[in-house]
């Protein structure tokens, strides 16, 4: 069959549509032809592409951020390609599998790990049977909900074939400053080593695609991939995108000795309730440069209430290893949380004052589907009703929250702009010791003017100045 996978981003960072590769490899060892479509967030082009590539089915990858540009670009799809087959995978369509079907108008979602599932669907349209029933895959039939058995989860993943980065041009997402904040890297990437995570954070819809228990693939087979990624693309950089990379310390130790050998810099996410300084020396002498955290909070009560499963003093510990150290750090910081007081926010500003994290990031906690906040947001009213996933939704964009449960929005806002603007120099400087980067950004916004107004004009209206850095990450990555 002809396949045609599109990832409709809503922003235009340079990483690349790994679930989307992953499949894509599957597809073509099944003997199917895939087309990859990741267009830029406000592009529609595309679909001149995929007319002349004439697919016999489209596959849509969504987190709950990209529903809203998932409706615009599915309907082009329908206008230019009637009657053609539809199937939704990712962890929105995971999570709200018959929402799914009815609201976005797909034909099939896939839900969980997608490499077993897709492969069977594709099987089943191409020989005429009907695949609905089968594990993993919802549908409707005489509009009602037909839900396949969950499908199990792949037990080896040394199984599961690298992404197939022929498929895409791989260039395009090679450039710079690379994905490690505050580095300066000419051609990074990320690659993913494990799947699942054991901690139970109420915010997070992670678990509905991987589950909770942590399966990782082999060393050997991991540096396989990354000295592939060497050999083929020179790559200088890597960003492992793993929920939690600390969890099994043999593993780990064993990474290192790959790593130290390819002398690539990289950086991954941790929790701090793994914080360890024997192991940050061997992670720092390996090429580590630095570990991003999920803090979230200042308060204790607000930590117990996300089940974040740490309290303030594990995050000073954990910080103060890495500086012991070396390791840069990154912090995340979440505002909004229910019962969370502006005592409670001012309690994680003062912290994250107090552990000087290299770069912070702060969002408004949003409850995603798929989270036990966002199953306690409908049972308590904070939700009348599963929402349409607007714009407000795209967490990383929005001027404003999705929700506001104890505080109302205006000062949600009032308390992100102020950890924006304090820290907002700390997110940037490190940028500044390459002239050649600032340079070529600085030539951008000459060349460019016109895209760079929106980001002033929010800029005047919020009194956020991080709009402007965004928006110069925005047209500057546009790929
Ligand atoms: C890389 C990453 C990013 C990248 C790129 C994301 C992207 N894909 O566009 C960046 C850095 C941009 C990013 C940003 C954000 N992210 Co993010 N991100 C990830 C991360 C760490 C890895 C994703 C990945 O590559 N996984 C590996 C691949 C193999 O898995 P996969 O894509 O899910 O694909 C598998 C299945 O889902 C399925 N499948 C997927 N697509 C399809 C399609 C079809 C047709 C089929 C059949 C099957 C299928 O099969 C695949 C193979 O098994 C995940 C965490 C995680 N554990 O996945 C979070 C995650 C996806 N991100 C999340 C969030 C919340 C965000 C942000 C909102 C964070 C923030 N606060 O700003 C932003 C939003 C970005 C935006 N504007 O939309 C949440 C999503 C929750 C949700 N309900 O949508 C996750 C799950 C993290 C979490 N712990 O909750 N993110
Ligand atoms: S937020 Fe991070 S640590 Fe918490 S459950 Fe999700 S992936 Fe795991």
């Amino acid at each position: 069959m002809r396949v045609t996978l599109i990832r409709p981003r809503t922003g235009n960072t340079p990483d690349p549509p790994l679930g989307l590769m992953i499949l894509s490899a599957c597809a073509r060892q099944a003997g199917h032809t895939v087309q990859i479509i990741d267009p830029n967030a406000d592009d529609m082009t595309f679909i001149r592409e995929i007319e002349q590539f004439n697919p016999d089915i489209v596959g849509y990858s969504i987190l709950t951020t990209q529903v809203s540009r998932t409706r615009s670009i599915h309907e082009q799809v329908r206008t230019h390609l009637p009657g053609i087959p539809a199937v939704a995978g990712g962890i929105h369509p995971t999570a709200l599998p018959e929402w799914t079907l009815r609201n976005l108008g797909m034909d099939y979602v896939v839900r969980g790990e997608g490499e077993r599932t897709f492969i069977a669907l594709l099987a089943a349209l191409e020989s005429g049977s009907d695949p609905a029933g089968q594990p993993g895959l919802g549908t409707l039939r005489s509009n009602l909900f037909i839900d396949g058995p969950p499908a199990p989860f792949i037990t080896d993943l040394d199984t599961v074939p690298l992404p197939d980065r022929e498929s895409v041009d791989f260039n395009r997402y090679l450039r710079p400053p690379g994905n490690i904040r505050g580095t300066y890297l000419r051609r990074a990437t990320s690659i993913i080593t494990s799947r699942g995570c054991p901690f139970g954070c109420t915010f997070c819809s992670s678990h509905g695609v991987f589950g909770r228990t942590v399966r990782r693939r082999s060393v050997g087979h991991v540096m396989r991939e990354i000295r592939g990624l060497i050999d083929r693309y020179q790559i200088d950089g890597l960003w492992f995108l793993d929920d939690t990379l600390l969890e099994s310390p043999d593993w780990l130790q064993a990474l290192c000795a790959g790593m130290k050998e390819t002398g690539l810099p990289w950086a991954c996410q941790a929790h701090v309730r793994r914080a360890d300084e024997t192991m940050f020396r061997i992670m720092k002498d390996a090429g580590c440069r630095q570990l991003e955290f999920g803090v979230e909070s200042g308060s204790p009560a607000v930590l117990r209430r996300l089940k974040k499963g740490s309290t303030p003093d594990d995050v000073r510990r954990a910080f103060a290893i890495c500086r012991t150290v070396g390791l840069r750090t990154l912090a995340n910081f979440m505002i909004g949380v229910p019962g969370e007081t502006e005592a409670d926010a001012d309690l994680s500003f003062r912290l994250a004052r107090e552990i000087k994290p290299d770069h912070v990031v702060v969002t408004f906690v949003t409850p995603l589907p798929g989270s036990e906040l966002f199953d306690e947001s409908l049972e308590k009213g904070w939700l009348p009703s599963i929402p349409d996933f607007s714009n407000d939704w795209i967490i990383r964009q929005t001027e404003n929250p999705a929700v506001a449960l104890t505080m109302d929005q205006n000062t949600l806002k009032r308390i992100r702009k102020r950890f924006d603007n304090t820290f907002l120099w700390a997110n940037i400087r490190e940028y500044f010791l390459y002239p050649e980067f600032i340079l070529d950004i600085l030539r951008h916004m000459l060349m460019h003017p016109r895209r760079y107004w929106s980001g002033i004009r929010r800029v005047i209206r919020t009194g956020r100045l991080l709009h402007i850095v965004e928006t110069v990450w925005e047209e500057y990555n546009r790929i």
